[in-house]
């Protein structure tokens, strides 16, 4: 979505809507029409099922025990009532993208930043911004794990450092390839990968794409890798990092940043479809049949 739509799409959603120095707003609950809630209804059906079977078991756990409704947008202070006895965490509404030193000030004190407008019903399949439905359905269930949680909050502090170091560009890669799009080992006796990113999560085409489909990379995390990979936010991914666990991310992030990123920013950045001689392939993709997001 270019730049200029985008803005006016914000203009549109948020006029006369008070926001505070922080980037919050109250949640504007009575300007959701009709269709809003359909398209979240719709939405929400049509994730819910697909997932099962493809996402972590922890998210399914969250989504139940948050009691995400089915069929209208949820009231973002009745659901932080739910989030805060899990892990402490709470979400505040936003008029969408924010700053993003404001954005690791709100993760760094458990606060998660959700878009308060819901996509268009043209849009069910594909937006390049994150929206209502994105931010609850895809990030919320998993703040309610308690690892989960702690990394997102360590990541926001993290980020308020890197920011004074100008590494930010490596800090978003990062939440890119785990946050956003990363999948995890199934240590279940069904095996095989399953997803955890919330764009992964939210996405109907890459929900299935990221797992079944033999075109894109899938390799082990490794941080000083990723934090030097480049991402597309175009297409869906050509290359997916896998995790063991959730730990396994925390203690990623427990060290100091700054060093490891120095090193892996002396060499240059790996392309979006690399693969290394260093890198742990699970699968090497054959990178047919690219597809874009909503093709599917
Ligand atoms: N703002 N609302 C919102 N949501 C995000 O995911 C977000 C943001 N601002 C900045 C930002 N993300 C990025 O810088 C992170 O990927 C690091
Ligand atoms: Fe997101």
């Amino acid at each position: 979505m270019s730049t200029v739509i985008t803005e006016k799409l914000h203009e549109q959603f948020d006029a006369g809507l008070v926001t505070r120095a922080d980037f919050t707003i109250d949640q504007p609950y009575d300007r959701y029409s009709t269709v809003d809630h359909a398209v979240w209804q719709q939405l929400y059906a049509r994730q819910s099922a697909l997932l099962r079977g493809r996402v972590c078991e922890p998210f399914l756990t969250g989504l139940e025990r948050l009691g995400l409704a089915p069929a209208r947008i949820p009231d973002f202070a009745a659901l932080s009532d739910k989030l805060m006895p899990t892990t402490g965490w709470q979400i505040v509404a936003v008029p969408g993208l924010v700053p993003d030193e404001v954005f690791f000030d709100h993760l760094a004190h458990r606060r998660f930043p959700v878009t308060w407008w819901m996509r268009r019903p043209d849009q069910l399949d594909y937006l390049q911004e994150p929206d209502c439905f994105h931010d609850l359905f895809g990030h919320v269930p998993l703040l309610s794990d308690p690892v989960f949680a702690d990394y997102m909050q360590l990541y926001g502090e993290q980020g308020l450092a890197a920011a004074q170091h100008g590494l930010l560009p490596m800090l978003a890669r990062l939440y890119w390839y785990t946050v956003e799009f990363g999948l995890m080992r199934d240590h279940s006796a069904a095996g095989g990968l399953k997803i955890y990113g919330a764009g992964i999560a939210s996405s109907r085409s890459e929900s299935i794409y990221s797992l079944e489909s033999d075109a894109p990379n899938r390799l082990a995390f490794d941080l000083a890798r990723i934090v030097n990979t480049q991402f597309r936010i175009d297409t869906v991914q050509k290359t997916y990092f896998v995790i063991d666990s959730f730990e396994q991310l925390f203690d990623a992030v427990r060290q100091e940043l700054g060093p490891v990123f120095a090193k892996a920013a002396a060499s240059a950045p790996h392309g979006a479809g690399d693969v290394l001689p260093s890198d742990g392939i699970i699968h090497r993709g054959t990178g047919a049949g690219w597809l874009k997001d909503g093709d599917v």
